[in-house]
């Protein structure tokens, strides 16, 4: 049975700069705010980035505990962690994002070519995160960027088991250039290769830059899930910058009415994704 759409807002990421792009929420209060109004829009998750006072992309921990603090003192929003980082961040930091305590953190499932950069995700360091999830009921969500990644994510689920909560939700993170191409063949394809995985596993899609709405129409079309938000798309149409997160969220919130699978409420999500009632 097809549900209701799941909307998560990503609202900053680690690779646009500030400078470049003004209205990126950068601190704590903008990341709040911007938090607020995408929930009342109908987001249901945040995927989050921090910056530091240079608006530069940190996984301090201190920060990192305020921001999930503050995020369930102001929202209902389930609060993801990005463990992701930027592609300079060492294991160790990514890692220990996990002791900020968040409801869920992603997971990406293999190291690519990101741009001119390369995104590093070893073997034995997804085994760590997952396990160190599986042990402080943390939800992942594991990131698609390839083919391949799923493959690898039949794998690690048949060695080391079900996530905490036991339900799988992947992302596809479609449109990097060095990962799979942001189109609709490529959604089928991935979406295809998700029979490999538990029965039951979810999926959300997100396109990288123009390719953001075929990724939304074909997802929604196929019974998934949407990511959008500043951190993968900072141009709204041919000329015309992105003005907020929000513009990003009810134009997400739009296409899933139109496709008759209105947003899912946190409560809902939480449902979804296997997570506890109510936040920690
Ligand atoms: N910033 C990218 C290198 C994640 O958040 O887990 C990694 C990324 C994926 O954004
Ligand atoms: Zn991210």
């Amino acid at each position: 049975m097809t549900t209701g759409t799941l909307i998560t807002v990503a609202p900053t990421g680690a690779e646009s700069a500030k400078a470049e792009v003004p209205a990126l929420p950068v601190t704590l209060d903008e990341l709040l705010l911007t938090a607020k109004e995408c929930e009342a829009l109908g987001a249901a998750v945040i995927h989050v980035h921090i910056r530091d006072d240079e608006a530069k992309p940190t996984l301090d921990q201190g920060r990192l505990r305020e921001t999930v603090a503050a995020l369930r003192a102001g929202t209902d929003l389930i609060v993801q962690l990005s463990s992701g980082g930027a592609v300079t961040d060492p294991e160790a930091a990514r890692l220990a994002v996990l002791d900020a305590g968040p409801d869920m953190a992603s997971c990406t499932m293999g190291t690519l070519n990101f741009g001119d950069d390369v995104f590093l995700n070893r073997w034995e360091f997804i085994v760590d995160l997952h396990t160190r999830m599986q042990e402080r009921g943390i939800v992942p969500e594991y990131e698609i960027f390839d083919l391949g990644h799923l493959t690898a994510l039949q794998r690690l689920l048949g060695k080391y088991g079900l996530p905490a909560g036991g339900h799988v939700h992947v992302d596809f993170v479609m449109g990097v250039p060095g990962g799979m191409s942001g189109t609709t063949s490529a959604l089928v394809a991935a979406h295809q290769a998700l029979r490999d995985l538990p029965e039951g596993t979810t999926f959300s899609a997100t396109g990288i830059g123009r390719s953001t709405i075929p990724v939304m129409l074909a997802s929604l079309s196929a019974g998934g899930h949407l990511r959008v938000g500043m951190e993968d798309t900072v141009t709204y149409a041919k000329g015309r910058p992105v003005e907020s997160n929000m513009q990003l969220v009810a134009r997400a919130v739009g296409f899933a009415q139109l496709a008759q699978r209105p947003p899912l409420t946190t409560a809902e999500a939480r449902d979804l994704l296997g997570l506890p009632t109510t936040g920690r």
